[in-house]
């Protein structure tokens, strides 16, 4: 590893603290190293990551971690950044302008930022005030840090994660539409804590006509994300609508989408509640991108993964395969991915696969 790559390490581990806290924000950290010219050894100076939504950008917080001693030093330093320095005003001053005013010698990055409002305006005002900039140091690491961040930008849809539990012999339901349960209580819970941690949840017609979810975060605390209007936002695509009025989904407890075929006419929105025509799968996630909704969890049921995998409209899938077997019933989808992780939750084993590495 070089000297370079560890301390951009150091930065994308300090990034992480901020998880769950920024989110629409980009997830990012800051080490400032003095390395230039004249030390024997490399030392850092300051430190900092993005902390809350609205708060000071990972920048400002480093820069203010410098001692009024060490100040003196940052021409001779270099500011290890996850993402490309702001060059906007936002909820914040833009942080390109505060590097230059510090007069750091040197920043290095792992991603261009994709943010129309930044993207590569950034380090062009750091380059045309003298900076030296690098960027592209440990660019997979920076991208995967921010999967939703990246895939809202780049790909105009939310990150999509696809979620199921299914027997060891690969059902993911039963013969009938009484539902069963196929993974346990600890996989149970877990579950609760992802919906916590996305923007969105979404299941299909059948799963929620058989198992009437709330789609709510009722088994793990939920640390609602400042950013977000009320989180996590309930999504169904009910083409015909012909789903009971009596549904939980329909509480108005949260907001929630119900998209469905443009010839059918809607009931009318209430509170919380809006129906929107959508022609297709990808017609739902580009409004969805345009609500601003950065990540949706599909949690079901067979039909809608399948109609997601088939369209190659997912980026994570995250398998419970409990030891149990059905003999008959719904088949689970199959995968094709990544296994980037595995793990036992309980007596089940959780499968996670991306479409990168
Ligand atoms: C940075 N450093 O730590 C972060 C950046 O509304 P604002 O002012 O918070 O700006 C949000 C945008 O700024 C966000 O969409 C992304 O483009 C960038 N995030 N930039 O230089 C940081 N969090
Ligand atoms: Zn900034």
């Amino acid at each position: 590893m070089t000297i370079n790559s560890l301390f951009m390490r150091r930065a994308l581990e300090l990034a992480q603290h901020g998880r769950g806290s920024v989110s629409p924000n980009p997830m990012v950290g800051c080490v400032i190293v003095h390395d230039l010219g004249h030390s024997p050894t490399e030392r850092i100076l300051g430190e900092g990551w993005h902390r809350q939504y609205g708060g000071p950008h990972a920048e400002v917080n480093a820069i203010r971690a410098v001692s009024p001693a060490d100040e003196a030093l940052l021409p001779e330093s270099t500011a290890y950044v996850t993402l490309e320095p702001c060059s906007h005003y936002g909820k914040t001053p833009p942080c390109a302008d505060l590097l230059i005013a510090k007069k750091i010698g040197r920043v290095i990055c792992c991603n261009d930022d994709p943010n129309p409002l930044v993207s590569g305006q950034g380090f062009a005002k750091l380059r045309a005030a003298g900076i030296e900039v690098v960027t592209g140091l440990l660019a997979e690491e920076g991208r995967a840090l921010n999967a939703r961040f990246f895939t809202f930008f780049e790909q105009k849809r939310p990150y999509i994660l696809l979620k199921w539990a299914e027997t060891a012999d690969g059902f993911i339901g039963g013969v009938g539409a009484t539902p069963v349960a196929i993974s346990g209580p600890l996989a149970g819970r877990l579950v609760h804590r992802w919906r916590g941690e996305e923007d969105a949840i979404l299941v299909g017609t059948t799963t929620a006509r058989n198992d009437n979810p709330r789609l709510n975060v009722r088994h793990w605390p939920d640390t609602a994300r400042p950013g977000m209007a009320g989180s996590p936002i309930r999504v169904v695509f009910d083409r015909a609508l012909t789903l009971p009025r009596d549904l939980h989904l329909f509480d108005g407890s949260q907001p929630t989408r119900v998209y469905h075929n443009p010839s059918v006419t809607s009931p009318g929105d209430r509170p919380n509640l809006s129906y929107v025509p959508a022609h297709s799968l990808a017609a739902m996630l580009t409004d969805l991108h345009q609500q601003r909704i950065q990540s949706v969890l599909v949690e079901g049921g067979a039909q809608t993964l399948t109609a997601f995998l088939e369209a190659g409209l997912w980026d994570e899938i995250r398998l419970f395969r409990s030891t149990a077997s059905l003999q008959a019933g719904v088949a689970a989808p199959q995968v094709r991915g990544h296994l980037v992780d595995q793990q036992a939750i309980g007596d089940d084993t959780l499968l996670v696969y991306r479409t990168f590495a």
